[in-house]
């Protein structure tokens, strides 16, 4: 059996950055929303994703002033990807975490908030506290949680094979949950669009 054909990507915009939990979202189109700790190549995957190579789109949310912010971008005019502030710096004051946590969690927890959230993990790591609770969370909230573990174009055969074995135990997923990526190769891609193109078309059902 073939593969099924990836989501073509033809349209991105920058819609707006909401900086209030409470805020007027950009509405009627299905929210995706990216997450994970500073660093784990969340900026590089999305670029990767939307083939932005000369016009790098994830380009936005690095903008002084952008990265503490919601950055929503229409796709397709079919759904709103969402780029969530970073989290996992080592030495931030607690009003900075404080700060992130009332904005992400207020935006996760709204009804009309995300149908899914793709989080990743950098396959080199043991899963952080806040990865794990983050997945604890948005398994409360019953959000469903797409799990890529990036950079794995970083581990030799052998090293990949125990992580894509661990990571998943260690996190109480099952293997299937979890996508290889590499932005580097771009391996992943394909299976990750197929994904998306699923839970919108699920959500479009209903
Ligand atoms: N080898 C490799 N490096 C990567 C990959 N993804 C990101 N990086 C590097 O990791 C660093 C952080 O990436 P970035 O996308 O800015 O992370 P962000 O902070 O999560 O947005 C940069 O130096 C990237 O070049 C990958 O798939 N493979
Ligand atoms: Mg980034």
């Amino acid at each position: 059996m073939s593969a099924p054909a990836p989501l073509k990507i033809r349209s991105v915009e920058f819609v707006q950055s909401v900086a209030d939990p409470d805020a007027p979202l950009p509405g009627d189109l299905p929210q995706i929303a990216f997450a994970g700790r500073s660093n784990v190549g969340k900026s590089s995957l999305i670029n990767t994703l939307l083939r932005r190579t000369r016009k790098k789109i994830a380009h936005v949310s690095g903008e002084p002033g952008k990265t503490r912010l919601l950055n929503f971008f229409r796709v397709n005019d079919r759904f709103f990807l969402v780029d969530l502030p970073g989290y996992g710096f080592a030495r931030v004051p607690d009003e900075m975490r404080d700060q992130w946590a009332h904005l992400v969690e207020g935006y996760l927890a709204r009804p009309d908030g995300p149908v899914a959230v793709v989080q990743l993990i950098d396959v080199r790591r043991d899963p952080m506290p806040d990865d794990r609770k983050m997945l604890e969370y948005l398994t409360s909230l019953e959000i469903p949680a797409l799990v890529i573990l990036t950079k794995v174009d970083k581990l030799k055969r052998s090293q990949r094979a125990v992580q894509l074995r661990e990571l998943p135990r260690a996190l109480g997923l099952d293997p299937e949950q979890v996508i290889p990526f590499s932005s580097k190769t771009g391996e992943g891609r394909d299976v990750l669009l197929a994904a998306i193109d699923r839970l919108l078309e699920e959500k479009e059902k209903e």
